[in-house]
């Protein structure tokens, strides 16, 4: 049945978190209809019930993406754990039978979904305020440009920002761009503290060629830096030398997430979360920081937001997540910050099904021994779990 004589799938099914998925995997018009619909169901969901589709429509998009063999007959897709034997087995045996689905291209040419799609591209954007702005008649990001006044988002700063650099940040940061600024970033926090441990994480990491935006996990000895210390003194780097357009603190993954917008920031613990920095930073189009950095931006400021995002400039806007940990957080926080999210959900279950540990990018407890499990290294976390470890590249669930 299989091409590929070593697949079993009872091993395939026995564990999720054991498999793996490449970016360059076999089965590219199976994942990419499922994922749309995950997407159309996590944009467009009304219920609880929609939700969990999204969610079934994920697990399923990565049981394919894993799949070592390239599906030529529907009878390969029957019996995979998180393809089911529903929604989504139907669609996939759609795709392999004909190579199209009724349900996928309308629910992808979907008026609601384009505009749910144009909306949440705004930095700073989801569903629910996307359902608001269509409930109002909105469709297009024009339209809401230029209603942008009378909406009640136009106080938040981040939506704004989001909006004056709509195509700016939609831009496909490319490899080399990200690259480049990890380079310049990098370089600021050593002359701050040299002993700083920092890594390009996200989908850069797992070998994807251009993204979103740049993310970036710095890890330093807690007794030397506290929570905030580093990552702070960096963005009040590049903002001297006037690279910041727009910047937010934020905290990851503690009790809840919160967000910091004022400071100073709160005093605490950096056990149970981490600290992130969301920037819009200046990308110059020339690739040089340097001759960036010895210009004069005095006349900016005295443009409007929307002014400068219209003007002719010798940058363009790019997002950039400096993620701040301590040496003990470093590999968990490297785990959850390279992703990809749904490789996370699936760790995070696994740990907990299997284990009763709770698994984060602060750490791993163990709610029955009530006790954090220290790691020095990623390949410790796997361990713990009990899992092969996989590389970056093979979590592009
Ligand atoms: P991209 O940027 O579109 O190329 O794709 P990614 O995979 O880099 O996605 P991104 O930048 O949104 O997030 C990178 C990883 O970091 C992702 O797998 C999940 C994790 N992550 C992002 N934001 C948060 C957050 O607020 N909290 C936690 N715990 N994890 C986050
Ligand atoms: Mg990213």
């Amino acid at each position: 049945l299989y091409p590929d004589p070593d697949f079993d799938l009872n091993k395939f099914n026995e564990c999720v978190a054991e498999r793996r998925a490449v970016l360059d995997h076999q089965n590219k018009d199976i994942a990419e209809a499922l994922d749309l619909l995950r997407e159309y169901w996590s944009l467009c969901h009304q219920t609880v019930t929609d939700e969990r589709r999204a969610l079934a429509f994920a697990r399923a998009a990565a049981a394919v993406k894993c799949l070592p063999f390239k599906v030529t007959n529907p009878r390969q897709l029957k019996g995979i754990k998180d393809l089911g034997d529903g929604h989504a087995l139907r669609v996939a045996t759609q795709i392999v039978e004909s190579g199209h689905s009724q349900e996928v291209e309308e629910k992808r040419n979907d008026k609601k979904f384009l505009s749910f799609q144009i909306f949440c591209k705004v930095f700073g954007v989801g569903p629910s305020i996307a359902k608001k702005w269509y409930a109002m008649g909105l469709r297009t990001a024009e339209d809401v440009k230029k209603r942008f006044d009378q909406l009640d988002v136009s106080k938040d700063n981040m939506i704004s920002y989001g909006m004056a650099f709509y195509d700016d940040l939609n831009r496909p940061l490319q490899l080399v761009e990200a690259e480049n600024t990890y380079k310049h970033i990098t370089a600021l926090a050593q002359r701050i503290l040299p002993s700083v441990v920092t890594s390009m994480i996200g989908g850069f990491r797992r070998g994807k060629s251009s993204g979103h935006d740049l993310d970036v996990l710095f890890s330093y000895p807690e007794r030397e830096h506290n929570e905030h210390g580093l990552i702070a003194a960096v963005r009040e780097e590049l903002d001297k030398k006037g690279l910041v357009v727009w910047s937010r603190y934020s905290r990851a993954d503690g009790p809840r997430g919160v967000e910091i917008d004022s400071s100073p920031l709160p005093a605490g613990s950096a056990k149970d979360h981490l600290l992130v920095i969301m920037i819009i930073l200046k990308y110059p189009l020339d690739g040089h920081f340097d001759q960036l950095e010895r210009r004069d931006f005095s006349t900016e400021k005295n443009l409007g937001l929307f002014q400068l995002a219209d003007s002719a400039r010798p940058w363009r806007a790019i997002r950039v997540d400096l993620v701040g940990s301590t040496t003990a957080q470093y590999p968990y926080a490297q785990i959850g910050w390279t992703g990809n999210k749904q490789y996370n959900r699936c760790l995070r279950q696994y740990a907990k099904d299997a284990f009763n540990y709770s698994l984060s990018s602060t750490g791993l407890y163990d709610k029955r021994q009530h006790r954090w499990l220290p790691a020095q290294t990623e390949r410790d976390v796997f361990d713990h779990l009990k899992l092969s470890y996989r590389e970056p590249w093979e979590r592009n669930f």
